[in-house]
């Protein structure tokens, strides 16, 4: 398809939608006291080389550490003067620096915050109650493409994109199964599962991980053979900062056609949208795992082009082929949604990535892709829910009057269709347990500019209550939710990030099922039994308290 059918293309409004789940933020400000210089001494003693370590530490003396604090930090919720600040930001060179920090932390009573890309929807990544350091792998981004065996092994500290750029770089028929946001860490991402629009053909990103290295409580280093089954089954899903550091990940790459298809079409309800997306429910988690179609709801106070949107539904599909084989398929499965060759573009497969992730903006070219800047400076609240029944007609109806509330900004609700791939994994196979059971998921999002604590409740509130509208059409018992899209509305730790086994099964349940969430406890009873990675939903172990 041409570049004139791009530029005029109804997927700009797609795009400039997504920004907005890819928007960050940078803003806080300090007041601390000093880390103790033997905690400085003993970093340099346990690291090997004792004068590169020091150019890696930032206190708040040093005149970068906000802007080191502030770079990958993306919810300006967790970025207020009252916000508490770590004593101490590493950023190591390798895994010497990691080792260090994990010992030192340990003999001076400290809480290590691990961050990669910083996307943590509760700022888990870089805040914490008690005294914390970040040890922030940033500069650990390295990423090594084998074309030959399908396979590659990607730093923590790597973003999405800069995977999605280096497998381009080496072979347009490889790929990736990971999320759409090119700013979000591998760490944190293939630590909680990982999501995107290849899921239904190749499942998670955390179903492609084959081999890691770790450092744990005690400092010792490890690859796949050395941690054993268990462990490695456990950060594959189990959720980032409970069982230790994960440094690198080898993962297997996936085959993509050298065309792929992105279609997007925008629904009112005008043009019957209610009755669509009704409708999609029996249809999307049952089309061939090569096609992709979700919906994007938005509403609130969103204007685009200087009019309101009240509200709106983007139906966006994503085809592993052609774009007549794409309409063709549509044309006999669901013919209500009328989609046409005009709201298609066929492209490769990282350009879809550049255009989901970064928008289609006049000059964009795929090395934005490999931009770690935020473009808008947000607050965002996410919460998550799954669905095995179709809801209602009178539900999604509730849902579009939630979504005109005049005074919320950028609410946003996807319905991400599962089925193929996730219905061929088996629930005990990752911490991941949300397989075949459900037809689909559904993240609801609001995302703020305007500061203070008025507007925070005020969109706290209404994500809050659209969720308890929600329950009687979700999953129950437990209320399945998505760890990636991290809520401690639904349970947490205390704030020293101890709890109960019973306490912690109340959200546990949720994101893992009850045997994993039990197989997970299991683990990190064995690899970390006096709790040293914890925070507000790590994984206890059987005696945390
Ligand atoms: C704008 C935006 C878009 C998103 N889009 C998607 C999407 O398309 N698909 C999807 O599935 N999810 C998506 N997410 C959710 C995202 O996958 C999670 O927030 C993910 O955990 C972020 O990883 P990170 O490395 O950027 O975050 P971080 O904040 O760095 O880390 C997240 C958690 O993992 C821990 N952690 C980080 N690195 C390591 C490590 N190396 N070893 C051990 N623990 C570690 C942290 O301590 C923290 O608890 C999105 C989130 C945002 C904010
Ligand atoms: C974070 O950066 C912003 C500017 O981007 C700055 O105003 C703020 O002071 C920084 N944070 C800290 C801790 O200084
Ligand atoms: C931070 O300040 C300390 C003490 O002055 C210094 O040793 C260290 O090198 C500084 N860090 C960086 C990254 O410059
Ligand atoms: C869809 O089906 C209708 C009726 O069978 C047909 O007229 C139309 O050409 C088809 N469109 C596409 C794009 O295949
Ligand atoms: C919503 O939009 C109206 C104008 O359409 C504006 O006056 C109001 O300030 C906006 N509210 C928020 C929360 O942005
Ligand atoms: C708000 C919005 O993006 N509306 C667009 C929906 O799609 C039609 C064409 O399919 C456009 O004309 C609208 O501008």
């Amino acid at each position: 398809m041409s570049n004139s059918a791009m530029n005029s293309s109804p997927l700009l409004p797609l795009s400039l939608t997504l920004l907005v789940l890819c928007s960050c933020s940078s803003w806080v400000s300090s007041n601390f006291a000093k880390p103790h210089e033997n905690f400085l001494q003993c970093l340099s003693h346990y690291s090997q080389d004792a004068s590169s370590i020091s150019n890696v530490l930032y206190t708040p003396f040093n005149s970068s550490y906000s802007d080191v604090l502030n770079f990958t930090l993306r919810n300006l919720r967790f970025s207020t003067p009252h916000t508490p600040k770590p004593l101490l930001i590493i950023t190591p060179l390798h895994v010497s620096h990691i080792q260090a920090a994990v010992l030192c932390s340990k003999s001076h009573g400290l809480q290590i915050r691990t961050r990669s890309g910083g996307h943590d929807i509760e700022g888990l990544s870089y805040v914490a109650s008690l005294p914390f350091i970040i040890v922030d792998l940033i500069n650990l981004n390295s990423i090594s493409i084998d074309v030959e065996s399908k396979t590659a092994w990607v730093q923590s500290g790597a973003t999405l994109g800069e995977l999605y750029y280096r497998i381009a770089e080496k072979s347009r028929s490889l790929a990736f199964p990971a999320g759409i946001c090119p700013t979000v860490g591998v760490g944190g991402h293939l630590s909680g599962g990982g999501y995107g629009l290849l899921l239904r053909k190749y499942g998670l990103a955390a179903d492609n991980v084959i081999d890691a290295q770790l450092v744990d409580a005690n400092g010792k280093f490890f690859d796949r053979k050395l941690m054993g089954e268990d462990l490695f089954w456990a950060i594959r899903g189990g959720g980032g900062g409970s069982f230790g550091i994960v440094v690198a990940w080898k993962v297997n790459l996936v085959s993509v056609p050298a065309t792929v298809t992105l279609c997007v079409v925008n629904k009112t309800v005008e043009d019957g949208a209610t009755k669509l997306i009704h409708q999609w429910q029996y249809v999307a988690h049952k089309l061939e795992n090569n096609l992709f179609l979700g919906i994007l709801l938005e509403g609130g106070n969103f204007t685009r082009q200087g009019s309101k949107i009240n509200p709106l539904a983007l139906f966006f599909s994503f085809y592993l082929g052609k774009a007549d084989e794409l309409l063709t398929i549509l044309n006999t499965t669901f013919p209500e949604l009328d989609l046409s060759k005009k709201d298609c573009i066929e492209t490769s497969w990282v350009e879809t990535a550049l255009i989901m992730g970064t928008g289609l903006q006049p000059g964009s070219k795929l090395e934005d892709l490999l931009s770690k800047t935020p473009l808008m400076t947000v607050s965002t609240k996410v919460k998550s829910d799954y669905v095995k029944e179709p809801i209602p007609m009178a539900a999604i109806e509730g849902i579009r009057q939630r979504l005109r509330s005049g005074d919320i900004e950028t609410p946003q609700i996807i319905f991400i269709p599962y089925g193929g791939k996730m219905s061929e994994i088996s629930e005990l196979e990752t911490p991941f347990s949300h397989r075949g059971e459900y037809s689909y998921k559904i993240g609801y999002t609001t995302s703020w500019v305007e500061r203070g604590i008025d507007a925070e409740n005020k969109h706290l509130n209404w994500i809050r209550e659209l969720y308890s509208y929600m329950a009687p059409f979700v999953s129950k018992s437990p209320r399945a939710a998505y760890l990636n899209y991290r809520d401690l509305d639904i349970g947490s730790n205390n704030k020293y990030g101890r709890t109960s086994y019973e306490q912690a099964g109340i959200w546990g349940y949720k994101y893992f099922g009850k045997e994993n969430f039990d197989r997970l406890v299991h683990v990190k009873t064995k690899v970390d039994p006096y709790d040293f990675f914890r925070h507000e939903q790590s994984i206890p172990t059987f005696s945390s308290k």
